[in-house]
């Protein structure tokens, strides 16, 4: 019997911020790998996974969301790295939008950015657990540029089967892109330590108020198997001003606490071992300098 050969391709993910990108690509593979928050930029690199079903393989980029202004320099870094995705070898590129916000300058930029790829292009609207409010007949007219339409629901997992249906749908058969044998998580360009960083940063996100999160990085200086079985992690959160450390320090030193004691929680279950988070804060102003 001739065996089926398989589709395999690279789908790249691009919105604006806050549209749901992670949360979609998180579960599609049906494991976290990329961290969300109901703050925007969230993403500040495109993040490559892998995932396989009978169907055949394909690499999902993650990418940060497209800024409509770019004042900081952290920004423009950021949507740059969102295009430079989109402008690779790509074969299907996800527009992800969120009908419950308005169709504004931001969403026209995103969609521009889309419009200039030579790639089949899928229409995803998300979030379609929330029925009010909704803005969706500002994005019907879409609809004849786009090769296929979903509906869908990142967070609920509603309708995630007919988007990876319209995806395969676009790809061509070919050999698999990666040995996953090999790998030993879906991350392509997510090492170990980058990702303990983003579970840390997740959860500054998650607790830091209004500009703080876009102030800051968190590095990880040491990961030490103990003897006992405990993970000794040692760990950084930099950032631009002296005013920004006292707010996440917070009075007495509650707010670190509450980062450090969600960090360690998250990083417990994505390890599987007990751990012990060392986590300070400092001020370098020339963070962003670091980053990749
Ligand atoms: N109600 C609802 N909320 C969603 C859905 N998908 C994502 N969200 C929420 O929207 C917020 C942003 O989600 P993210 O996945 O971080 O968005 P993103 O597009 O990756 O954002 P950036 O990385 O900043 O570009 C989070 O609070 C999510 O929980 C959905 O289908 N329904
Ligand atoms: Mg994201």
């Amino acid at each position: 019997m001739e065996t089926q050969k398989k589709k395999v391709g690279v789908v790249c993910i691009v919105g604006r911020p806050n549209a749901g990108k992670s949360t979609l690509l998180n579960m599609i593979l049906g494991q976290k790998v990329s961290i969300t928050s109901p703050k925007p930029q969230t993403t500040r690199f495109p993040l490559q996974a892998v995932y396989e079903d009978e169907r055949g393989q394909i690499i999902f980029v993650d990418t940060p969301g497209i800024f409509g202004k770019t004042p900081d320099r952290l920004s423009k870094r950021v949507n740059s790295k969102a295009e430079e995705a989109l402008s690779s070898n790509v074969d299907v590129v996800v527009y992800l939008i969120d009908h419950t916000r308005d169709r504004d300058f931001e969403e026209n930029k995103a969609l521009g950015i889309v419009r200039k790829t030579h790639a089949a292009k899928i229409l995803a609207i998300n979030k379609i657990d929330i029925k009010n409010p909704t803005h969706i007949v500002q994005y019907k007219f879409l609809e004849d540029e786009f090769d296929d339409v979903v509906e869908l629901s990142a967070l609920e997992g509603k309708n995630i089967p007919n988007l990876l249906d319209a995806i395969f749908r676009h790809l061509h058969e070919g050999e698999n892109l990666v040995d996953t044998q090999t790998l030993t998580q879906p991350g392509l360009n997510l090492d170990s330590r980058m990702f303990l960083s983003e579970i840390i940063r997740e959860k500054a996100y998650l607790f830091l108020r209004k500009e703080v999160p876009y102030s800051l990085t968190v590095a990880i200086d040491e990961t030490t198997e103990r003897d006992n079985g405990t993970l000794y992690i040692k760990a950084r959160i930099l950032t631009n001003q002296d005013r920004y450390k006292r707010m996440i320090v917070g009075k007495s030193g509650y707010m670190i606490k509450e980062i450090s004691m969600a960090s360690r929680k998250e990083l417990e279950t994505a390890t599987n071992k007990k751990v012990f988070l060392d986590l300070t804060v400092e001020v370098d102003p020339h963070w962003v300098d670091y980053l990749e």
